[in-house]
Parts: C-alpha cells; sequence; structure tokens
C-alpha cells in the first residue's frame, strides 16, 4: 500500500467547470464527438461528471471513518428500489441549476435527458422502498452505513397493459451501462452451496461443496447538502474458474459454459412477489448468495483495523430488513466458529449483540419459512448450526415455563407440523438483540399476537420504530412548484428538518399563499395531465377531484372497495346526471404478482370498468376512471404530486405501515383511509379534521369475524351495492366475457370476503359522500392540505433513522470535521 497523497484535479462546479467536464467526460469516458452523440450518450457524459463530483466527498468519508474507528452500519436487504439517481445526486450536490445551465449552453436539454435514465428497479414494493429512503437518510445524516444487497440483472417487470390485462416484460435496466456503479473485480468471495460436513479433529468442516463467486458493485449513496457519503454495495454471482478445469478435464466444452452461466443465475433475477414468499429454490440461494458474501466482506473489514474478535460487537451493528437475509446469522456463527475458531459460545453472545430485525408484515401466509430438507441439501452446515441454537434455546424456555409442551412447540425454530419448516422469523427473533414493528398498530399487534410467546419472554427486545421517507426524493425533487412555493415562504431548511413545515400551519389563512399553493398542485396535475394524454388518450380537467390509489395490487389492500365505490357513484351519476356532481378523476397503478391469479383479474376489473365509464356521454367529465401503467418510482414522482385525496383503505390490521400514505399527505393530499399501519399516526399529526376515517377498527374486525362475518347478508341488504356486485357478476362491464368476474363475485358474497370489502363499503361510501362536500369548498379543502403538509416532520425517514441509530443500532453519526 502507498501513503503517497494523490494529487488530482479538485472539481468545482461553476456552469463552466461543469461543461467542460461534461465535455471531457463525453470524449475521454464515453468516446463520443459532439456530433456523434446521441442524447443516452450526453446523459452518460453529463452522469459521469456528477459522480467523479461525489467520489472525493466518498474517499473523503471513509477515511474519516476509518480515522475514527466507528461502528458501522450493514444494512442488509434483498431489495433497495433507488429509482433514478441523476436529478437526486444534482439536488444533493446544489448543482441542479448550474448543470441544466451547462448542459443548455452544450445545446442539451436537462430534463428531456433525465427521462431517458432506466429506474434501479431493484424491489418490488414498500419494503425496498424504504430501503432507498434508508440510504438517503443514513447518508444525509452521516450514519456510517453500509447497504448490502443483490445487483440483480433484471429488476422489477416493466408492466404493460394490453387489452386491460396486465403483461409483463423483462425489465434489462443495465443495457445502456450503469454509470452510476464502481465494478469491483478485486473484491470477491466464495459463497459454498450444497455438499456435506465432516468431524475432523473436534471441529466441523463444510466439504464437497458447489461454488459460485459474489463480486462487488459499488454504489455511492450521496447525503444531502453534507460531504458525507455512503455506499451501496451490490452482488453479482460469478463462476468460478473450476467451471473452465471442469470442463478441460471433460472435454465437454458446451456443457462447461452452460454450467458456468447457470451458476450465474443467482443474481439474475428479482422475485416479483411481494407478501406471498414464492419457496423457490434459487430464491433461497439468493438469500444465502448475499448474505455469505455481506459477512465476509464484513469480518474482512473489521479485521483490517482489528487483531481480535473482543470488540467485535461494540463496531458492527447488522440491521435485517424482514427476514430476507436471516441466514447471516447462521452464516455468521459458522465463519467465526468454522473457520475463525471463535468458540461458540463468544460467537454467539457476539450476534446477539450485533443483529437487530424488522418485521414488516403480520400476515401469517407471508412469513417465511424454509423447508428442512431443502435446507438440508443446500446448506448442511447451516441447518446444524440453526438446530444447535434451537436446542439451546428450547432448553432455556422449558427451564423457565415448567416444560409447557405447546409453548415449546410454538416457538420453536422449527414448525414440525406437517413437512418440517424453519420458521425466520424465529431465527432472527432469538437471535437479535431488537425486534420491531414499522408503525404504533403494527408493533402492537405483533407482540400481542404472531409473536406473542417470545414478547412475554423477551420484553425488552421490542420495540417500534414508525417508518418514514426522504423528503428530498418525495417533495423537494417530486414536486418543485410546491418545494419552491415552500422555500418562498420558510426558507429551504425543511430538506433536512422536516418540522419545519409546521410553519406552513399559520399561513393557511392568509389568502395569497392559500391561492399559491392551490396553484401549485394545479401545476402538478396539468403535468400529469399531459403525460397521460400521450399514454392512455384519457384527457383530464385539472379542477376535478384527482383520487389515486397506488400500490401493488392486492386483496388486503382493497383496490376492490375502491372500484366497488367508482361502480355505485357511476350508477349514481346515470341515475340522476344532472345533479351537481364533484368532477373526480379516479386512478389506479400498481402491479401485481405474476402468479397472482386474484390480483391479475381486479386489474382487468378496473380497466374494463374505465372504459365502460370513460365511454358513456352520459357521464363526461363528472367521472374518469384511469388505470396507469407500470407503477414504479419514476412513475409515483410523476402521480403523487398531482393527487387531491389518497386512497389508504386496507382492512384494518393488515397492513402494517404504508409508506405512500406519507408521500401523498407530504404532497398535500387528503387521506381517505381506514385506522391501519401509519394511518392513525398520520391522523394524529394531521388532526381529524384534515383527515378521512372510515371502516371497522382492527379491533371491531377481530370482534366481527369471532361472531361470525355474513357478507351475503350486507349484500342482500345494501341495494346500491347489490346492484354493483351484479354487474360484476353478469357481465355488465365485460359483455363479451360475461362470466370473466364471477370469481369476484363469489370471493366477496359466498367465500367468506376474507378483507371484509363489504363489511366497511356502506361507510366507505357514505365518507366519499363527505369528500365531495369538502372538495366544493374549495378554500377549505386547501387549508386541510396545507395541514396536511405542515403535519408531516414527523414521517422523514430522518427521524426514523435518528431513532433506529439511537435505539436499536448504538451509532453516532460521523463527525465530518
Ligand atoms: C419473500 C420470499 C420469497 C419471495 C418474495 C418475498 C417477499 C418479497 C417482498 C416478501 C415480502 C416482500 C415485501 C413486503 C413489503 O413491501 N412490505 C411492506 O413494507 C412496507 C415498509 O415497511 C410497509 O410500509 C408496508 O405496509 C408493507 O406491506
Amino acid at each position: 500500500m502507498t501513503t503517497v497523497d494523490l494529487e488530482f484535479d479538485q472539481l468545482n462546479s461553476t456552469v463552466d467547470a461543469l461543461r467542460r467536464s461534461i465535455s471531457n467526460r463525453l470524449m475521454y469516458g464515453v468516446g463520443k464527438d459532439a456530433v456523434a452523440a446521441r442524447p443516452q450518450d450526453w446523459l452518460h457524459a453529463a452522469a459521469l461528471a456528477v459522480r467523479d463530483r461525489l467520489v472525493a466527498r466518498w474517499m473523503k468519508t471513509t477515511r474519516m471513518q476509518y480515522e475514527q474507528d466507528v461502528k458501522r452500519v450493514y444494512y442488509l436487504s434483498m431489495e433497495f428500489l433507488i429509482g433514478r439517481t441523476f436529478t437526486n445526486a444534482l439536488l444533493a450536490l446544489g448543482i441542479y441549476d448550474s448543470m441544466k445551465e451547462a448542459l443548455a449552453s452544450l445545446g442539451v436539454d436537462m430534463e428531456a435527458l433525465t427521462d431517458l435514465e432506466p429506474d434501479a428497479a431493484l424491489g418490488n414494493g414498500g419494503l425496498g422502498r424504504l430501503a432507498a429512503c434508508f440510504l438517503d437518510s443514513m447518508a444525509t445524516l452521516g450514519i456510517p452505513g453500509f447497504g448490502y444487497g443483490i445487483r440483480y440483472e433484471y429488476g422489477m417487470f416493466r408492466q404493460e397493459i394490453v387489452d386491460g390485462e396486465q403483461v409483463e416484460a423483462p425489465d434489462y435496466w443495465l443495457r445502456a451501462g450503469n454509470p452510476w456503479e464502481f465494478p469491483r473485480p478485486e473484491v470477491q468471495y466464495v459463497v459454498h452451496f450444497g455438499g456435506r460436513t465432516v468431524q475432523r479433529e473436534g471441529r466441523i468442516e463444510w466439504i464437497d461443496t458447489q461454488h459460485v463467486n459474489a463480486m462487488a458493485y459499488d454504489t455511492v449513496i450521496p447525503g444531502f447538502a453534507t460531504s458525507a457519503t455512503n455506499t451501496l454495495r451490490l452482488w453479482s454471482a460469478r463462476a468460478t474458474e473450476e467451471f473452465d478445469l471442469f470442463a478441460f478435464n471433460q472435454g465437454d466444452y458446451q456443457r462447461a459454459v452452460e454450467a458456468r452461466n447457470a451458476s450465474e443465475n443467482v443474481s439474475r433475477l428479482l422475485y416479483p412477489d411481494d407478501s406471498t414468499p414464492a419457496g423457490r429454490e434459487l430464491r433461497l440461494r439468493q438469500e444465502y448468495f448475499f448474505v455469505s458474501a455481506t459477512m465476509q466482506d464484513l469480518i474482512r473489514r473489521y479485521l483490517r483495523t482489528h487483531s481480535t474478535f473482543g470488540r467485535f460487537s461494540e463496531k458492527v451493528a447488522v440491521h435485517l430488513n424482514d427476514t430476507h437475509p436471516v441466514l447471516a446469522i447462521p452464516e455468521l456463527i459458522r465463519l467465526l466458529v468454522d473457520v475463525h475458531h471463535v468458540p461458540w459460545d463468544k460467537a454467539l453472545d457476539h450476534v446477539q449483540q450485533m443483529f437487530s430485525y424488522t418485521n414488516h408484515t403480520l400476515m401469517p401466509e407471508a412469513l417465511e419459512t424454509w423447508d428442512v430438507e431443502l435446507l438440508a441439501r443446500l446448506l448442511p452446515r447451516h441447518l446444524e448450526i440453526i438446530f444447535d441454537i434451537n436446542a439451546e434455546f428450547l432448553k432455556q424456555v422449558s427451564e423457565h415455563s415448567d416444560h409447557d409442551v405447546d409453548l415449546i412447540r410454538r416457538i420453536s425454530l422449527v414448525d414440525e407440523y406437517g413437512q418440517r419448516r424453519v420458521r425466520m422469523a424465529h431465527l432472527a427473533i432469538v437471535a437479535s438483540q431488537k425486534v420491531n414493528g414499522v408503525s404504533k398498530l403494527h408493533s402492537q399487534l405483533m407482540t400481542r399476537d404472531i409473536f406473542a410467546d417470545f414478547a412475554r419472554m423477551y420484553p425488552e427486545r421490542f420495540t417500534n420504530v414508525t417508518n418514514g421517507i426522504t423528503p428530498r426524493r418525495w417533495l423537494a425533487q417530486a414536486s418543485p412548484s410546491l418545494s419552491s412555493l415552500i422555500d418562498t415562504q420558510i426558507g429551504t431548511h425543511w430538506r433536512t428538518d422536516l418540522f419545519e413545515l409546521a410553519k406552513l400551519r399559520e399561513l393557511r389563512n392568509d389568502p395569497a399563499f392559500v391561492e399559491a399553493f392551490h396553484e401549485a398542485k394545479r401545476q402538478n396535475k396539468i403535468r400529469l395531465g399531459h403525460r397521460l394524454m400521450h399514454q392512455t388518450g384519457v384527457s383530464f380537467d385539472p379542477d376535478a377531484l384527482f383520487d389515486l390509489q397506488v400500490k401493488r395490487i392486492h386483496e388486503y389492500k382493497r383496490q376492490l372497495l375502491n372500484v366497488l365505490h367508482v361502480i355505485v357513484r357511476y350508477n349514481r351519476i346515470r341515475e340522476n346526471p344532472q345533479r351537481d356532481w364533484v368532477p373526480r378523476v379516479v386512478m389506479f397503478a400498481g402491479k401485481a404478482a405474476s402468479a397472482y391469479r386474484m390480483a391479475k383479474t381486479i386489474i382487468k376489473l378496473i380497466n374494463d370498468v374505465a372504459a365502460k365509464i370513460n365511454n358513456d356521454p352520459v357521464v363526461g367529465d363528472r367521472l374518469k376512471v384511469v388505470f396507469v401503467p407500470n407503477y414504479g418510482v419514476s412513475v409515483a414522482e410523476l402521480i403523487i404530486p398531482a393527487a387531491d385525496l389518497s386512497e389508504q383503505i386496507s382492512m384494518a390490521g393488515t397492513e402494517a405501515s404504508g409508506t405512500g400514505n406519507m408521500k401523498l399527505a407530504l404532497n398535500g393530499a387528503l387521506t381517505i383511509g381506514t385506522l391501519d399501519g401509519a394511518n392513525i399516526e398520520i391522523r394524529d399529526a394531521v388532526g381529524e379534521d384534515n383527515i378521512f376515517i372510515f371502516g371497522h377498527s382492527a379491533d371491531e374486525v377481530d370482534g366481527l369475524r369471532a361472531g361470525g362475518y355474513r357478507p351475503r347478508q350486507i349484500y342482500e341488504e345494501n341495494a346500491e351495492l347489490h346492484t354493483a356486485l351484479d354487474q360484476i357478476r353478469t357481465g355488465f362491464f365485460s359483455p363479451g366475457d360475461p362470466l370473466r368476474f364471477s370469481d369476484i363475485f363469489h370471493t366477496l358474497v359466498d367465500w367468506g370476503d376474507h378483507y371484509m370489502v363489504l363489511a366497511d363499503f356502506a361507510s366507505f361510501a357514505k365518507t366519499q359522500e363527505e369528500v365531495d362536500r369538502r372538495f366544493r369548498e374549495s378554500r377549505a379543502w386547501d387549508q386541510s392540505a396545507i395541514e396536511n403538509v405542515a403535519g408531516m416532520g414527523f414521517f422523514s425517514s430522518d427521524r426514523t433513522i435518528a431513532e433506529y441509530a439511537h435505539d436499536i443500532w448504538h451509532v453516532k453519526p460521523l463527525e465530518m470535521g
């Protein structure tokens, strides 16, 4: 290692300097002349010019971390839903305007360029986007945090709507190259699979394994308005050289190349399932692949500055974003015990002090379990370790519970009913020092229901950290019109201290501000209208009420409740078109897991209903229904700022938190929602008068179920609902295929209506009438919208991360000097 100080160009960010950098990067980085450069090439050159400006900060941060021997956080997640980076980086560096001018002076329109950047869509939904918001906040707060995950070659599929149906297309997001990443071919670890274990001289060895290399790719995560930056390290699978030797020995070249390819499949694609685990072997391989590389990397980094494991748990915190990375626990134990010869008890102690786990769901079918047989075949040593942890744990439970066999059966890491399966959440809880839920209600229900036994045993282990979102992306970047208005009123500091927004509250009585606020939102509606006109051919009145439900399509989220209300509203309009209707545009967006039949049928129903309503001349502008295709981070940035009404209508007790609810309220949408997840805390923050709450509470849902829920009775007794459901059943929206939606009808009316759509319908429809009334009083509505924005301070992911840092990870911000 040399210790020479590099002499590199200090890059400033005047317009001239940026123009020169872009030109240099186009020439020397992209290898193009201006005359030959396509927009894509300009984007690449501009991105490299931006990246260059991040690197000096990155090096500085890394040096500081090293010098201060800080405690580091490893945030392990199977998903990071980053979206685009270009604008985000420009805003973080404070060079947005200069870059725009520099590009303009080169004859390039920056706005057109930004739309060419593909989303890094390495996640499904809320959990993945949460990880991305956390990276942003950790960097901005100077928390030494490393994101670790998988560099999927194919991210979340692209959704096309063909004849009203979802069609999935592969998302090869790396097609044009990725200017933001640094490949690190020198950082590679071998990951083992299969084989068997043997005892040799009192030690256990894992032998006869197959190997795949994990190679690191680093992405700089800039903090906002700070020189602190962090790293997202993603692993990509590379075949090991053995495959080449194998080919040589067998003389079967083609098979050897095929085997190389197959071994690289492990980082090929993101599983597009959210909340219903696929249970596929490749998924398990992915989970192990990335945590094994990560644990090896963690140990190597620790040992670079420490000669023993004495201070290991003082210097490292590992966080599990749901159970998906939970194999990090047996993997770290294996590395410590089998490879580094740390005694078992010591290794277990370290692990229990280092790990923490966030749970994101209460739904039993969504809790990850893996077949013992599959684990035995793929990861025999890890299964032994899990059994050993379990044996020790159950021994303790038995002693403390007076040998309560039922308790032991419920709490065991192994589910012994039928096919034996390992319960990943139980492993995470037993081996972590802290376990948290993601909203107050969720954390309460978590300790009351699914983890009640554990919570009784380890009450101090369980805690709540309510989710948050980054205001940089979700307000500053997504809504330039609203954020510049806010800047003129209260200054720019809200970007890093969102509680500053509370100052807007007093402006609600300033008519000029209310008017300007209304206009800023209207701009966003027009912006959206333009884009959708191109895409869907449907035109909108910007003064209509924009009503949005954007999230994954799932029965528990109850898009069907929304559709039923749309149908009832449609029938009312047709019956009485002359009434003074509040014009509404009801928008849906979201992807369905590719194997989730009912979710796909719901998409088709929305589109069939939309076609019927949008083409009915009696209806006109009074009601429009739109399904916006391919919902993802970039579409969200466009659509959320245009919303007036935010639909957060899950059955109470099912949505762990929700984060779209926060993004929408931050952008001045009023929520219509159930008392579920973070909606409850949003109500507390904005005040009851500025939110529309309806439906059964979580406790009432339990009560209803216990008393024997009868959806058919509701169907029989509510005439409007009856008509709407019959229209669905008899093909009113699908005359060419009248039976298309009969399963939807039966699910709701005859098969138990598991998510109690019918039970909440009347309350929902009534509350929607209140929404109309309020919207008619335009000024009162805008005032409520302002109260919503003003109340969002608590929902900054900076607050969330500060809580994690203080209560869970016990880390302090880096001193940047
Ligand atoms: C697991 C195994 C195999 C295949 C897929 C999965 C899998 C993948 C993704 C299981 C679940 C997910 C995603 C869950 C998720 O996004 N949950 C959401 O997390 C948000 C952040 O905490 C909450 O706000 C939402 O309420 C919750 O639904």
